[in-house]
């Protein structure tokens, strides 16, 4: 049995989707990030990062969404949720993802954690100020360089549609206008069509 921690609003719910989206047995954990449930003994038992997502497995506990969304579509191979027979798309896949993981979402940090780059009140007010800037310059390379359409790479749904819609979820709290980008938009509502985004959003909701 597959046990999934996460946390309402976080990228987490990339790993959720694909959990939902997957044939997977699995509970579900609530940690609330605003009472720092993250921060909890038990929980850094589980994870010592101290973040969100982490996934219990029968082999050990799985952190970061790129590894635990490559290992869901590779157990649940029948959900075709990466394109598991050719290593060339499986690495294009991953570099999508890598790219949200190391910059988008970087970028998106830098509005609420500055405090883990610098302890000075002044540096954390500019970082702030910035993201709304990178995080548009990075929505803009997505919609015009890397997002195939339909999906992220093309006719086949992948986890990186789950984790792509994720980080689109943050853009109006980012101070970005979403429908700037019509492709991105687009892909936004198709995600939200899917029975398995909505059962995600449902159990985010709690
Ligand atoms: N690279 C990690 C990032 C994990 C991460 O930073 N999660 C955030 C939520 S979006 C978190 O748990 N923050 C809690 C904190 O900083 O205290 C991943 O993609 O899994």
């Amino acid at each position: 049995m597959l046990t999934f921690y996460y946390a309402p609003g976080s990228c987490a719910l990339a790993s959720l989707i694909a959990l939902e989206e997957s044939d997977l047995a699995y509970e579900h954990r609530r940690l609330i990030l605003a009472n720092g449930d993250q921060r909890q003994p038990e929980y850094l038992a589980i994870n010592p990062k101290g973040r969100v997502p982490a996934l219990l497995t029968d082999k050990g506990i799985l952190t970061e969404n790129i590894a635990i969304l490559a290992y869901i579509a590779q157990i649940a191979p029948a959900a075709r949720l990466a394109p598991l027979d050719d290593p060339f798309e499986f690495a294009q896949m991953q570099a999508f993802n890598s790219y949200l993981s190391s910059t988008v979402h970087v970028n998106h940090s830098h509005k609420g954690r500055g405090a883990r780059w610098t302890d000075d009140a002044a540096a954390i007010e500019t970082m702030k100020a910035k993201v709304p800037q990178t995080m548009a310059e990075s929505f803009a390379l997505i919609e015009d360089k890397m997002l195939k359409g339909p999906w992220v790479m093309g006719d086949q749904y992948t986890v990186a549609d789950c984790y792509l819609f994720t980080m689109a979820t943050w853009l109006p709290g980012d101070n970005v206008d979403r429908d700037q980008f019509t492709k991105v938009s687009a892909h936004y509502r198709r995600m939200l069509d899917r029975p398995a985004v909505q059962r995600a959003l449902a159990i985010e909701k709690g």
